[in-house]
């Protein structure tokens, strides 16, 4: 088992940034999974939730991440940042 650091998760409410992309090329849910993964890697990611149907792709950080940073973990999973 992983363990979580309570203190990252409990100080997060003030400087979350939320941010939404949009996603194409997802078919199924394990391009969903790849996705999140892949996006969920980036430095400073605290969630990514992914809409399958609309290729919207919630990410919440704790600062502003670049738009390269996501375009190329989506590139990475496969998949077409849409501008
Ligand atoms: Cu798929």
């Amino acid at each position: 088992m992983i363990e979580l650091k309570e203190t990252s998760v409990t100080s997060l409410s003030e400087n979350v940034t939320t941010a939404v992309y949009t996603v194409s090329g997802m078919t199924c849910g394990h391009c969903v999974k790849s996705v999140t993964e892949e996006v969920g890697a980036i430095d400073g990611v605290q969630n990514v939730d992914v809409v399958l149907e609309t290729g919207k792709v919630t990410v919440t950080s704790v600062a502003p991440l670049t738009a390269g940073a996501v375009e190329a973990a989506v590139d990475e999973a496969g998949y077409t940042l849409v501008h």
